[in-house]
């Protein structure tokens, strides 16, 4: 979208009215754009913030471009995976809002901590989509420099990143980066199952007690590869926040401009050294946990086609159609600078190296180890065991 500030103090060039009060719904989500595309002015959260966008209709068409362009990206991502081309794929099929909501929220200086699937953040954060590709192909590690785009490497353990989160934001507030409306602020990405590993735990306890500038961004998208969310919680995840003594929100995942809103207030509170607070962005993971996985083995369809129905990018054109603030002209256009960004993708794919199985025992250790090269040793002579045959 365009560059700026969207939202928050920029005031929008249409004085008709087209917001209304917020309708009796379920009073822990914060929605501003209904899945039928009706917005709602503002929405006060349990804590008794008020939340409210105000975007200019060039900022809305911005949100509307990047919520298509990483669906497409990440389609053709699954699709190479398909094709042999890449090992594996984590998609964020249905998680578009959540991350670009999120993603455009943050400010340049604010440092983000990504698990496997934040293609969408990375997105917003100005890195080349091509760069986590080599890592689901095994020829490189990312790629990117995480100091250059304040989005840290991918973190394939679970709730791994928000320790090294915590500890980051523990570190610019040592170094006094904070308390300013130029100040920084961390955010932590992680899913539902994360919710239930130590780390995550141990990490509001830090954070909550040194009053860290970090928002937890939890993107419950109801599953940890087959289990459902009943099998991670009793409370709303959102409530968990309380017992470590900072606020918690639940968002409509699905909503790009509510998620907006919420994650640029956390993180406005968190640079002004008002402490840490958790985010759950109430979502549904549309396709399978990763390409190794049938997600038709745990769950059933009409669950997928009730979500289908909340679809984060039909709500956003349901609504910029009906606003008048886009036409037919700009929806093609959009779609055609979709279809060549990926096939600039899939080019760029396909000239990247096939990687040997061997090098992933590489870089495991900066100066190796006497198991991991045994283990290389046992893996070589393994595939050499099928030369000469058909595998
Ligand atoms: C410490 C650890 N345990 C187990 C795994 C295997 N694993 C990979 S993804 C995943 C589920 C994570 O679910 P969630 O946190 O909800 O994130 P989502 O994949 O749904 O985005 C698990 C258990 C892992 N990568 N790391
Ligand atoms: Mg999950």
């Amino acid at each position: 979208m365009a560059k700026g500030d969207p939202g928050g103090t920029s005031r929008s060039r249409r004085a008709a009215p087209r917001t209304r009060k917020r309708a009796a719904g379920d009073p822990e989500l914060v929605q501003l754009l209904t899945p039928e595309g009706e917005r709602i002015d503002s929405v006060t959260g349990p804590d008794g913030t008020e939340y409210r966008v105000d975007f200019t209709d060039e900022e809305y068409r911005g949100l509307y471009r990047d919520l298509v362009l990483v669906r497409k990206l990440d389609a053709e991502a699954t699709a190479l995976q398909r094709q042999g081309e890449l090992g594996i794929w984590a998609s964020l099929l249905g998680q578009e809002a959540a991350q670009v909501g999120s993603g455009r929220a943050l400010r340049t200086q604010d440092m983000a901590f990504p698990t496997y699937r934040e293609h969408g953040v990375l997105y917003c954060r100005g890195i080349d989509p091509i760069m986590p590709l080599g890592l689901f192909r095994g020829v490189d590690q990312g790629g990117w420099d995480p100091n250059e785009f304040k989005f840290n490497m991918y973190t394939i353990v679970i709730g791994a990143q928000t320790l090294h989160a915590t500890g980051y934001a523990m570190g610019i507030t040592m170094d006094g980066k904070t308390g300013t409306d130029d100040g920084e602020a961390v955010i932590a990405y992680f899913g539902d199952g994360a919710t239930s590993q130590g780390d995550v735990n141990e990490a509001f306890v830090w954070a909550g007690v040194f009053n860290s500038p970090m928002v937890f961004f939890c993107q419950n998208n109801q599953y940890a590869i087959s289990e459902p969310l009943e099998r991670q919680t009793r409370i709303p995840l959102y409530q968990r926040a309380a017992g470590f003594g900072f606020p918690g929100v639940r968002v409509d995942g699905n909503d790009v401009l509510a998620t907006y809103a919420v994650t640029r207030t956390a993180l406005d509170n968190a640079r002004h050294g008002q402490g840490p607070s958790l985010i759950e962005a109430y979502t549904y993971r549309m396709g399978a946990h990763t390409t190794s996985d049938d997600p038709t083995r745990y769950r059933i369809a009409s669950e997928v086609e009730a979500w289908q129905a909340k679809d984060p990018i039909a709500r956003v054109k349901a609504f910029l159609e009906k606003q008048q603030i886009a036409d037919a002209d700009f929806f093609a256009e959009v779609d055609e600078q979709a279809r060549r960004e990926s096939v600039h993708l899939r080019e760029r794919v396909l000239a990247m190296p096939n990687p040997e199985p061997v090098t992933m025992f590489d870089h495991v250790y900066p100066n190796g180890s006497p198991l991991l090269d045994e283990q290389r040793a046992q893996f070589s002579r393994y595939m050499e065991s099928f030369e000469g045959s058909a595998h």
